[in-house]
C-alpha cells in the first residue's frame, strides 16, 4: 500500500487538528447523522485517553465518535477523491455525511476509503468516525471485555502497555487522477558496484496505459530508467544503504496513456540485502550487530499519538547512545518513524501488533491456572486469521523500507504450548510468501525454553526476552549471569541459527542508589545490563542486543507496575538514567554527557562503536 504523498499529479490536504469528540454513550443515536455537539474536542494525531481528566473517558471501554467537517478542494473536479487513516486504533467506521464508506479492523495499520463517488469538489462534507477500542480473542493484540456486576464493561488484555485507542495518527484526503498507479513493490540486489532494483508495479481504474520509471539519486540526477510494469533496473556505481549511512535514491513511476502523462508517484528506496546465513546476519554481504531497544509509542497526555518532535528526540537519544537499531515492540509504528530511519539508517525490526497471544503468563501472574492458549475458543483459527490479515497489512505496507531488516511475527507467544506449532506454520509460510526477502523472527517468552519451544526452527534468527535478574532470581546477578549463558547456549545448540537478545531489563526508580545489588536502584539497572552483555560477548553466535526498554511507558493499572514500566534507559520525558552513560560507553565505546562530545561524524567515535559493536 503506497502512502500518501503530493506529486505532479496528486494532492494532500491534512485533516489533523482538533475534531468535535463524544462517547458513544453521550453522542445519541446514530451521531453520524448530525453535529455531534462541541462540548469536547479531541487532537488529531493522539490517543484520547489521557486527554480529559473525567475517569469515565479514560476507562471507557466501546465507541467513542470523532467528528469534523471538511471541504474538498474546488480544483479536485474530475479526480478520484481518498480518505487515509493512518491507524485507528483499534476498530473503525467512516461516515461521509449520512454514508458509511469504510469500515477497518486492526489499530495500527493504515486504510483508505474512496469517496470519488460520495463527495464533490468545492463541498463541505461532515466526517464521522466511530471508534473502538475493545479487545478480544479475535482482535490482534487479543483481549477480553466482561460485564461488571454494575453494568459496566472491563477490558482485560495480556499485554502491560496501556491500551490508548483513537486517531492516532495523521488523517489525509487525497486526490489521484482516476487512472493511478496503486501499488509499487522494489526488491533490491547487489552486483559488484551496481545495483539491482526489481520492481513490480501496479496501477487501477485504466483500461490501457504505459509505465515509464526514472531513478534519481539524491542530487536529483537521472542514473537509470526503465519502461514496463514489471521490470529490473541496474544502478551504476551504486551507493548503499547501509547501517548509519543512509542513501535513498527516488523511483518515480509514471503512467502514460499515448505519450500523455496520467499520473505520476515518487517512492524513495534504498539498495540494500539482508540475510540470514549460517549464524550470522548479513546487510550488504556484512555481519550486522543489532545495538539498541525495544520501543513503545507512548508520551504523556498524546499516549500513542504519533508526535514529529518525540521521533527526532528519540532519534538522537538512539544516536547518542550508539544505538543502531531497535524493534517496533509492540506493533507496527507510524509511517513517519520508518520514513525517518530510511532517511537516517536506523535498521528496524518491524513487530505485528500479536503481542499476548499467551495465556500461560496471566495464569503464572495470577495463579490462575493456565488455560491452553491456543484451544478453539481462545486463540483458535479465527484468531489466525486476523493475525494472517494484520500481517498482510503489515508487509503491504512497510515492504519497501530499507531499514526494515526482519518481520517478527508476534511477541511472547506460547510457544511451548501444544497448538503453538499448527497457529503459526501458517503464518510463516505466508509472511515468506508475501515477502521472500527477509527474516523472520518471533521474541520468546521465558516458558518456551531450549527444550520445549515447538516452533523456533520454522524462523531465521532467535530472538530471546529473558528476566533473569528481575523476574526471577530478583537482586541475584551472579546466578542470573550463569543460567542466561547456560540457556542461550541450548537456543544456539539446539537451533543452530543466529541468536539476538530481544528484551532484557530492569525496573528503575530515578535518584534511587545503592552500594548492593538493590532491584530498582540506578546502579542495579547498570549493573544487570553488563551482566547480560558479559554473556553475549562470550556467545559467537549473538547477533544483537535490544534493551528493555528505550523509555519508561504507560501501562494498565496493577502492583507490580508504579505509574508505568520503569524499565526505560530513559524515564517517559526522556532524561536519561545510569545505565544510558553505560551504554554509550559499550555501543560507542565513549564515556561522558555532553551530546556535543561525540557525534555519528565524530571518527573516533565510530571506529569504537564499530569495534565494541561487532565484538561477540
Ligand atoms: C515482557 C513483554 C513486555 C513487557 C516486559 C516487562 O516480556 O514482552 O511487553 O513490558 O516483559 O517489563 O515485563
Amino acid at each position: 500500500m503506497l502512502s500518501t504523498r503530493t506529486t505532479p499529479t496528486r494532492d494532500v490536504v491534512s485533516l489533523d487538528g482538533l475534531w468535535r469528540f463524544a462517547l458513544d454513550t453521550t453522542a445519541g443515536p446514530e451521531p453520524w447523522t448530525s453535529r455531534i455537539p462541541a462540548t469536547l474536542e479531541a487532537p488529531v494525531p493522539a490517543s484520547y485517553n489521557d486527554l480529559f481528566v473525567d475517569p469515565a473517558i479514560r476507562d471507557h471501554v466501546g465507541v467513542v465518535w470523532y467528528q469534523r467537517e471538511v471541504r474538498v478542494p474546488r480544483g479536485w473536479a474530475g479526480e478520484r477523491v481518498v480518505l487515509r487513516f493512518g491507524s485507528v486504533t483499534h476498530a473503525a467506521q467512516v461516515y461521509v455525511d449520512d454514508t458509511l464508506v469504510a469500515e477497518h479492523v486492526g489499530g495500527y495499520t493504515p486504510f483508505e476509503a474512496d469517496l470519488t463517488d460520495v463527495v464533490a469538489a468545492g463541498q463541505e462534507f461532515r466526517l464521522t468516525v466511530a471508534v473502538d477500542n475493545r479487545l478480544t480473542n479475535i482482535t490482534i493484540p487479543p483481549g477480553s471485555v466482561d460485564t461488571l456486576p454494575d453494568g459496566r464493561l472491563k477490558q482485560s488484555y495480556f499485554h502491560d502497555f496501556y491500551n490508548y485507542a483513537g486517531i492516532a495518527r495523521s488523517v489525509k484526503l487525497a486526490s489521484t487522477p482516476r487512472a493511478h498507479v496503486s501499488d509499487i513493490t522494489v526488491v533490491t540486489g547487489i552486483d559488484g558496484t551496481s545495483g539491482t532494483v526489481d520492481y513490480t508495479v501496479e496501477a487501477a481504474g485504466t483500461d490501457g496505459h504505459d509505465v515509464r520509471l526514472r531513478v534519481l539519486d539524491e542530487d536529483g540526477v537521472t542514473v537509470a530508467t526503465a519502461e514496463g510494469e514489471t521490470g529490473s533496473i541496474r544502478i551504476d556505481d551504486v551507493r548503499l544503504w547501509q547501517p548509519g549511512a543512509a542513501y535513498l535514491y527516488d523511483l518515480v513511476v509514471e503512467l502514460t496513456r499515448d505519450g500523455e502523462l496520467v499520473d505520476s508517484y515518487t517512492l524513495p528506496f534504498g539498495v540494500r540485502t539482508v540475510e540470514v546465513r549460517g549464524t550470522q546476519f548479513l546487510i550488504n554481504g556484512e555481519p550486522f550487530y543489532f545495538t539498541g531497544f525495544g520501543k513503545h509509542e507512548d508520551t504523556p497526555v498524546r499516549g500513542k499519538g504519533h508526535d514529529d518532535a518525540y521521533l527526532v528526540h528519540d532519534f538522537q537519544l538512539l544516536d547518542w547512545t550508539g544505538a543502531n537499531s531497535f524493534r517496533t515492540s509492540h506493533y507496527p509504528y507510524a509511517e513517519e518513524v520508518l520514513d525517518f530511519a530510511d532517511r537516517h539508517g536506523i535498521v528496524v525490526v518491524d513487530e505485528t501488533a500479536a503481542v499476548g497471544l499467551n495465556l500461560g503468563v496471566q495464569g503464572g501472574l495470577t495463579g490462575i491456572p493456565p488455560t491452553p492458549t491456543f484451544a478453539e475458543e481462545n486463540f483458535g483459527g479465527e484468531t489466525k486469521n486476523v493475525h494472517a490479515q494484520h500481517l498482510r497489512e503489515l508487509i503491504a505496507r512497510d515492504k519497501n523500507h530499507p531499514s526494515v531488516v526482519m518481520w517478527s511475527i508476534a511477541n511472547e507467544p506460547a510457544s511451548n504450548e501444544e497448538g503453538a506449532r499448527g497457529y503459526f506454520e501458517p503464518l510463516v509460510d505466508l509472511a515468506r510468501d508475501l515477502d521472500p526477502t527477509r527474516p523472520l523472527t518471533y521474541a520468546a517468552v521465558m516458558f518456551a525454553n531450549p527444550t520445549n519451544d515447538t516452533i523456533a526452527d520454522l524462523f531465521d534468527v532467535l530472538s530471546i526476552n529473558r528476566y533473569y535478574g528481575w523476574y526471577v532470581f530478583t537482586g541475584d546477578l551472579a546466578t542470573a549471569e550463569s543460567v542466561l549463558e547456560q540457556e542461550l547456549r541450548g537456543w544456539v545448540q539446539r537451533f543452530g541459527k543466529p541468536i539476538m537478545m530481544s528484551e532484557y531489563g530492569a525496573d528503575t526508580q530515578p535518584g534511587l542508589h545503592s552500594v548492593w545489588d538493590m532491584p530498582w536502584t540506578e546502579e542495579y539497572q547498570t549493573d544487570l545490563l553488563a551482566a547480560y552483555h558479559r554473556v553475549f560477548d562470550r556467545i559467537p553466535e549473538f547477533v544483537g542486543e535490544h534493551i528493555w526498554n528505550f523509555a519508561d511507558f504507560m501501562t494498565g493499572p496493577g502492583i507490580h507496575r508504579v505509574d508505568g514500566n520503569k524499565k526505560g534507559v530513559f524515564t517517559r520525558d526522556r532524561k536519561p538514567k545510569g545505565a544510558a552513560f553505560s551504554l554509550r560507553g559499550r555501543w560507542r565505546g565513549l564515556e561522558g554527557r555532553k551530546p556535543g562530545s561525540a557525534h555519528a561524524g565524530d571518527p573516533a567515535a565510530t571506529d569504537a562503536a564499530a569495534t565494541e559493536g561487532t565484538a561477540s
